[in-house]
């Protein structure tokens, strides 16, 4: 049988590995939900293993980083991790685009997201869709502004896709994806009746760098940096840690600003 690293290589993703039990999935959920009602919404909001302990808990999860691992070697960075959150029926989606293009990272290679599923993420919620083998072209030409519901920081996407190859990545909660970032992805609005809830998270290889940021910070969570390219950021203490909190406003604005920059 093909190794997911293997999968990974050819496809620029691989979909459907099962991490987490069902039981501990509805409890990180609920753990986000407890979150979201003390700080109010975390959708797309950078850094979130700074305040959260249960997605600082996800992002160091042994079954996650073993995968991580197979994929960019064992010495891990946690660089940033987001909540992507799409309410029932409303018009929120994601035009089809690469993540790399804006992060003004060094090695494009040593790098990888996962996509955690905390709720069902089916086609009728609107999970993501990929292009295979899309990542092995690299960086593709962006259109920005786009004011169509698309949630991507600059409105950016791509227009020219055949979209007659897009695998549809469904996953059921406790499930993930990992793709590479000049790996073509979209997701369409979700049309079912329940919130369609992923933790978003990137990894770097230690040698890996930001280009241009040289405040950049990131977290070990496996193996040796002998690196020392970022700033350390710490992790929350708390299920929610209230006295990270003006830290992590600022890494958020900090992470944005270097987005728009790129
Ligand atoms: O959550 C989504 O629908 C899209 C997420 C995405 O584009 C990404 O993880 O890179």
């Amino acid at each position: 049988m093909t190794s997911v690293a293997d999968r990974y290589l050819a496809d620029g993703f691989v979909s459907g590995l099962s991490l987490l039990d069902p039981g501990e999935a509805a409890d990180h959920r609920a753990a986000l939900e407890l979150a979201e009602g003390e700080l109010g919404p975390l959708h797309y909001i950078d850094k979130v293993h700074t305040v959260v302990r249960s997605a600082y808990e996800l992002c160091r999860h042994d079954r996650v980083l073993d995968v991580v691992e197979q994929l960019i070697g064992p010495n891990i960075l946690l660089y940033n991790s987001t909540y992507i959150i799409k309410e029932p029926a409303a018009a929120a989606k994601v035009n089809w685009h690469q993540d790399l293009t804006y992060w003004g990272l060094a090695d494009h290679d040593a790098q990888v997201s996962m996509w955690l599923a905390l709720s069902p993420a089916t086609e009728a919620s609107g999970c993501m869709s990929m292009i295979p083998a899309s990542h092995l072209g690299g960086a593709r030409e962006h259109e920005t502004g786009s004011n169509d519901g698309n949630l991507l920081l600059l409105g950016q996407q791509l227009t020219a896709v055949d979209e007659s190859s897009a695998v549809v990545c469904s996953l059921e909660p406790g499930e993930a994806s990992f793709h590479h970032g000049w790996t073509v992805h979209a997701s369409a609005p979700n049309r079912s009746d329940d919130r369609r809830i992923g933790l978003n998270v990137q990894f770097l290889a230690a040698h890996n760098r930001h280009l241009v940021d040289e405040q950049a910070t990131s977290l070990l969570v496996r193996g040796v940096d002998n690196f020392g390219h970022f700033g350390l950021d710490r992790p929350a203490q708390q299920a929610v840690d209230h006295e990270a909190v003006p830290n992590w406003r600022k890494l958020d604005e900090q992470a944005k600003a270097n987005f728009k920059t790129q």
